[in-house]
């Protein structure tokens, strides 16, 4: 998983970290200009309030007057340093302020506040020159076209590209000020977006299954999904937690399919409730129900066939199996390397009968990932498991921690 879009990520990051940091340092060149002309204005300012102020203390002090001369006459070049920085001249020029202050305790006057400001305002201005993001919207949208192209290349759903598109939008075009480097705040940002896209409440199935009893579990999808195999599964992850389950031969719509789940409840030896090939999907369900109710049985799984969300007749027939045994869990089987199409099934699906869950099976053979990153955010449902084989061992409980460690995010 993740292959492509994990070099391309990185390729991206590159050549946005460059284009990001030209034109830093176009800003910074701007802003020092800027700097220099407010610092011009400053310096007369300051050898205004300078001059004032000396007359001012004549006047007052004559003491402390002499001995600012003095120091100044001691330290000749100094004079060279006052005219380059004013404002770190005010600096040390209000410590010197302060102490004379302590010493004669004088109240603090207004001038002194301003001083202060100045202070502030110069350091402030350091800080902005480190890294300061003004890319402009067009500039923007033209670096983020390479990221986006990645992005959809790779399975991920626009409106997941969107939500990262903004995210970035906002770090790196409103002149937001930053100490980290352009490549931190680019990896970042990409990182807290897909956490977020990948922030929907998740589902502790072996926590669920312990409140309810019988708990019905429905596996519902399109053909060929995986339905079947990570039913059997997860049925094998609940024996395993000393947990008794019965299968629901549900999909009656081939015959072979009845013949693939008994096959799978040998092996496991779980019992299989069934009816002859083309029965109704929705009576087999409820004698398993019945079944698991009369043999106190912890957990119904009823296999469905694949149907495509645009088939109204089995549709309806799905709905009605849905609506007469109620599953405590409608999980929706969708195949990771489908892409888009998955996340629009899952879509479908969600409208017509409701999911609660999703398992995304074939991930050990999807290269690209976006559907792992996607289907969730765009459904509202969580991934739980991610199917990684064809054994009954290939079932990973879903992590969004080990896809932003896949993804060389964290
Ligand atoms: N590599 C890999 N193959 C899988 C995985 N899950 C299922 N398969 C394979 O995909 C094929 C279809 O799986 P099924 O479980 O029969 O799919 P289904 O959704 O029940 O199919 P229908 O009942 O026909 O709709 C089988 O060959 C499975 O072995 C998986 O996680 N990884
Ligand atoms: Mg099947």
């Amino acid at each position: 998983m993740f292959k492509f879009l994990k070099e391309k990520l990185k390729k991206v990051v590159d050549s946005l970290k460059k284009e990001v940091e030209e034109v830093v340092e176009v800003t910074e060149e701007v802003k020092e200009i800027k700097v220099e002309k407010k610092k011009e204005i400053k310096k007369k300012e300051m050898k205004k309030e300078i001059k004032e102020k000396t007359v001012k203390k004549q006047k007052k002090k004559p003491e402390l007057k002499e001995k600012k001369l003095e120091e100044i006459k001691q330290d000749e070049p100094e004079k060279e340093h006052e005219e380059i920085a004013p404002e770190k001249k005010s600096f040390f020029k209000n410590i010197f302020k302060k102490e004379s202050k302590d010493k004669q305790d004088e109240p603090k006057k207004e001038e002194e506040k301003e001083t202060e400001e100045e202070t502030k305002g110069f350091f402030k201005k350091i800080t902005e020159k480190i890294t300061k993001f003004n890319l402009t919207e067009k500039k923007f949208e033209e670096v983020f076209w390479d990221l986006e192209v990645t992005l959809l290349e790779n399975n991920v759903a626009v409106e997941v590209i969107e939500k990262i598109k903004e995210d970035l939008k906002n770090e790196l075009t409103t002149g937001k000020i930053s100490r980290k480097g352009v490549e931190e705040v680019i990896v970042d940002t990409l990182k807290k977006s897909i956490e977020e896209v990948l922030d929907i409440k998740n589902i502790d199935l072996l926590k669920e299954v312990k409140k309810k009893k019988p708990y019905i579990i429905a596996f519902i999808g399109v053909n060929g999904s995986g339905k079947t195999t990570n039913m059997a599964k997860v049925a094998k992850m609940m024996q395993d937690e000393g947990l008794s389950v019965v299968f629901a031969a549900s999909d009656t719509f081939r015959a072979a399919a009845i013949q693939q789940l008994a096959e799978h409840a040998n092996k496991l030896n779980i019992k299989m409730i069934s009816h002859d090939y083309n029965a109704d999907p929705t009576a087999v369900a409820f004698d398993a129900i019945e079944h698991a109710k009369a043999k106190g049985i912890d957990v119904v799984m009823i296999d469905t066939a694949g149907r495509l969300h645009n088939n109204t007749n089995l549709m309806e027939e799905l709905k009605k199996l849905i609506r007469v045994n109620k599953p405590d869990l409608k999980i929706f089987v969708g195949e990771s390397i489908t892409g888009n199409d998955c996340v629009e099934q899952a879509k479908a699906y969600d409208e017509a009968v409701g999911i609660d869950a999703i398992i995304l099976s074939k991930a050990d053979v999807d290269e690209k990932g976006g559907t792992a990153i996607s289907v969730s955010y765009v459904t509202k449902k969580p991934i739980i498991y991610l199917g990684v084989g064809q054994t009954y061992e290939d079932l990973e409980k879903f992590d969004k921690k080990i896809i932003l460690k896949n993804l060389e995010l964290e």
